[in-house]
């Protein structure tokens, strides 16, 4: 790790922590990140030229694994044609129609640079829909950094432990309700509350923000049910989910039809990318139709574009052999470590949809944030380092998912489950 950890101080020296996002500086667990310096299939490598084993494939987009050929080659084509125009291109509807196929419930969408801008700006159509303010957003549930989604929220707040973010006015945050997730109770409450003044809910449908935690039964249904009583608008943040639990998302795998759906990382196929889209009666209230503004010089790059299309167009190929791999290879990692810590006397909460999947440092059921923050962090951190001196890179917090992709196979199960055994002794004495 001695180039890594040069290449650490110097970035210290001019990015804040070293880092352009948080959670990739590795305060939760300690130890030095690896400075990565290229990757393919299921693997990284560091610039001390150290193998790993990636479980977090760029948070996300790797489904099809790290330099998949087919996508290199469309980045690589559309480079050559020009890297950016600010002016509409072909491609943009071609991956519009191919989300659209896998998303019924999206009839018209726009295409913007990140997760973060598809849900702000999902909220804003929402707002202006209903003439409403406030919205419900749930404990745990990460949407991105724009002000009024940070309170209470996953990912790196909860990973540094914040409370929210300084710099966010409590004006901003006067209208943003933080639920507790699976407790429909709750829901119904604030609606006795708020009558008549809920915009939106937006959902992670299966959070991965707070680690991996599903929707117990029902509950997303019941979240259907009384937004469409109240009038009130059903956004899902698929930006994790989408392409990943199904072609078609959570909603494929639940089976419920949100009014708007976020998307981002898998659609991107490992570019900047994100989208909002949903009921087209919304989507035509966006600016140049209608009067929402909304807009972005790199929205629908061409470089993104491309790297979607490949990505997706392979899902849609190969949906048939690609996730029914992908949970077979997910349930045997996720499950045989369930029982070597059984078997070492650790306390491991296994939780799994499809190819997500945490594993908390705890005895009890992890069902919300607060359960999920029970867990034993110190224990999570010690296995995390071993589980890196071993080759194997989980992300680097307990409010973090683990993904798996199409490039992990037999024997990355094994040599994850041989790490698992040995970093378990650390994680007990922790
Ligand atoms: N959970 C985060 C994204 N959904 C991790 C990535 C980041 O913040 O850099």
């Amino acid at each position: 790790m001695q180039l890594s950890r040069q290449l650490q101080r110097r970035a210290e020296t001019l990015l804040p922590g070293g880092v352009d996002s948080p959670v990739r500086a590795f305060r939760a667990v300690g130890g030095e990140p690896p400075f990565v310096v290229r990757a393919e299939g299921a693997y990284l490598w560091d610039a001390d030229g150290n193998r790993y084993l990636d479980y977090f494939g760029s948070w996300g987009p790797m489904i099809l694994g790290h330099a998949a050929p087919q996508v290199v080659k469309a980045v690589q084509e559309a480079a050559a044609r020009g890297v950016s125009f600010g002016a509409s291109t072909p491609t943009e509807a071609d991956l519009a129609e191919m989300v659209r196929q896998a998303f019924p419930s999206i009839e018209m969408l726009r295409f913007v640079s990140s997760g973060t801008e598809a849900t702000m700006s999902a909220i804003r159509l929402a707002r202006a829909f209903t003439h409403r303010k406030f919205f419900i957003k749930f404990e745990g549930c990460y949407h991105g950094h724009s002000d009024a989604l940070l309170v209470k929220a996953g990912s790196g707040v909860a990973t540094l432990g914040i409370p929210g973010s300084a710099g966010v006015p409590e004006e901003t945050i006067q209208h943003t309700l933080a639920l507790p997730f699976n407790d429909i109770a709750a829901v119904e409450e604030a609606f006795t509350r708020y009558n008549a003044k809920i915009a939106c809910i937006i959902v992670e449908p299966v959070v991965g923000n707070a680690g991996c935690i599903p929707p117990k039964p029902g509950y997303l249904q019941a979240l259907r049910a009384i937004t469409a009583r109240e009038g009130t608008v059903l956004i899902f943040d698929e930006v994790m989910t989408g392409f990943r639990l199904a072609l078609g998302g959570a909603q494929e795998l639940f089976g419920i039809q949100p009014d708007m759906t976020c998307l981002g990382k898998i659609l991107g196929g490992g570019l900047p990318c994100g989208a909002f889209g949903g009921r087209a009666e919304i989507m035509r209230l966006l600016a140049p139709l209608g009067p929402v503004y909304q807009a972005g010089t790199l929205s629908g790059n061409p470089l993104a574009m491309a790297a979607g299309i490949a990505t997706v167009g392979t899902l849609v190929e190969q949906r048939d052999t690609v996730y029914p791999q992908l949970e077979k290879v997910s349930a045997a990692v996720a499950e045989g470590m369930a029982t070597i810590a059984g078997d070492a006397g650790v306390a491991v909460t296994t939780n799994r949809v499809g190819s997500m999947f945490t594993w908390f440092f705890t005895g009890d059921p992890v069902t919300d944030y607060d359960s999920a923050s029970r867990s034993n962090t110190k224990q999570f951190a010690a296995f995390h380092r071993a589980m890196l001196d071993r080759g194997v890179w989980l992300p680097p917090s307990q409010f973090e998912a683990a993904f798996l992709g199409a490039a992990h196979g037999e024997e990355e199960i094994r040599a994850t489950l041989a790490a698992a055994k040995d970093a378990l002794a650390a994680a007990k004495s922790a």
